[in-house]
């Protein structure tokens, strides 16, 4: 009986969204200065070594046209584009704010949620829309209208029986798409589209996948297991086998919903000074642990950032091998961090910011401790 019970849970449909905001940093950008949005836009990662040297994070839709895509140099984007294009360097405080609240909005209307990236969450709705592909069309407008009214941004959104089709479907339609395939139409859809579209098939496996004959996932689903198994492992070859046709069992999986604690704020000037960073980073830490203990955790993993006087980020991290809720730890880290951050960098910073993750329930980490001690009796 319970077999059987089993067996009908697995067989009733899944109904699998993937949401991705549409050209995302560049959107927030626009949303900050509405002036931007008949202009090409460019948000840029500079390095800091000339003025022009970097790369560009992503792009609005209109500098797209010209050829303007994520991870092309900056230098190369500004040939492209004319006059009126705007070059911003990338604000990733306010991009993780903006995101953190349509995350909010989307875990709301899922039974289980999965964060993938700044941009981007798979939602299990399969229960709340009763198995119902048309009544998840409907919760996906919804979805869109929700995120439009409440942040001002637009998504794609992708609807399938499970997470590698709703991902395919949500790419297919962009800005502002929504692409829904049932079960019946997966082979249809996927069939046309070019192997590239897989996850785990890059440039070196399309061109061995081409030397093989196969050009579109359609080619890979008829090619033999056994060759493919031969030519790239077993793992790898089943998976690309499975995957031409459909075939997708990982679970939308929950993830803790704090995932960090973090603080930033602006030097009163621009510094390399270690004495005036860590005083600075020392009130950082304060607040950062006035958080873990209200929270109740302790933390693993330690890092800084810093904003330098040319906008470039950057950041450094430790992890600990056993978890701590130390005031004083947390400080001596950041420290030595900073310490050695400043003899590897020349530039002044503007801005630093310190954050605290990896985290273990305080109850947990008692328990852990007294567990160890339990044992170094024994
Ligand atoms: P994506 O969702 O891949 O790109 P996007 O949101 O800009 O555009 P699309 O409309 O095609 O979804 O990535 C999300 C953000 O991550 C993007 O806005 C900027 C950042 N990013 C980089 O910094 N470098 C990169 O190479 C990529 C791909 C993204
Ligand atoms: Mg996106």
């Amino acid at each position: 009986m319970t077999f059987f019970i089993r067996e009908v849970a697995t067989l009733q449909a899944r109904v699998i969204m993937l949401v991705d905001l549409d050209y995302f940093f560049a959107q927030c950008e626009e949303r900050r200065n509405p002036s931007l949005k008949d202009k090409p836009v460019v948000v840029c990662v500079y390095s800091g070594r000339s003025e022009d040297s970097g790369a560009v994070s992503t792009a609005n839709y209109i500098a797209r046209k010209y050829g303007v895509t994520s991870g092309i140099p900056i230098f190369l984007a500004k040939k492209k584009l004319k006059k009126d294009a705007v070059f911003l360097p990338m604000d990733h405080e306010f991009y993780e704010e903006v995101s953190g609240k349509i995350m909010r909005i989307l875990r709301s209307h899922a039974d289980f949620f999965e964060q993938v990236g700044i941009d981007e969450a798979y939602l299990d709705v399969s229960q709340k829309v009763k198995g119902s592909f048309e009544e998840a069309k409907e919760l996906a407008q919804k979805i869109k209208e929700e995120v439009k009214a409440q942040q001002k941004l637009t998504c794609s959104i992708g609807i399938g029986p499970n997470k590698l089709v709703a991902k395919i479907a949500a790419d297919i339609q962009k800005p502002d798409g929504l692409t829904i395939v049932k079960h019946e139409q997966v082979e249809s859809f996927l069939s046309p589209l070019p192997v590239s579209r897989l996850i785990g098939v890059g440039r070196k496996t399309k061109k061995k996948m081409q030397t093989l004959g196969i050009r579109t996932i359609g080619d890979l689903a008829k090619y033999d297991v056994q060759r493919l198994i031969e030519v790239f492992g077993k793992k790898l070859g089943i998976y690309f086998h499975n995957a031409s046709i459909g075939v997708d069992d990982e679970s939308v999986q929950e993830r803790g919903e704090v995932e960090s604690i973090s603080r930033i704020s602006t030097l009163k000037g621009d510094t390399r000074d270690l004495k005036v960073i860590v005083e600075k980073a020392n009130q950082l830490c304060d607040e950062v642990h006035a958080k873990l203990v209200q929270r109740e955790l302790g933390f693993k993993s330690v890092g800084i950032v810093a904003v330098m006087v040319d906008m470039s980020v950057r950041s450094r991290s430790r992890t600990f091998e056993n978890p701590t809720n130390e005031l004083e730890v947390l400080k001596k880290t950041v420290k030595e961090l900073f310490e050695k951050f400043l003899n590897e960098s020349e530039l002044e910073a503007r801005r630093v910011g310190v954050k605290v993750s990896n985290f273990v329930k305080e109850q947990e980490r008692q328990k852990q401790i007294t567990n160890f001690i339990g044992l170094a009796k024994n």
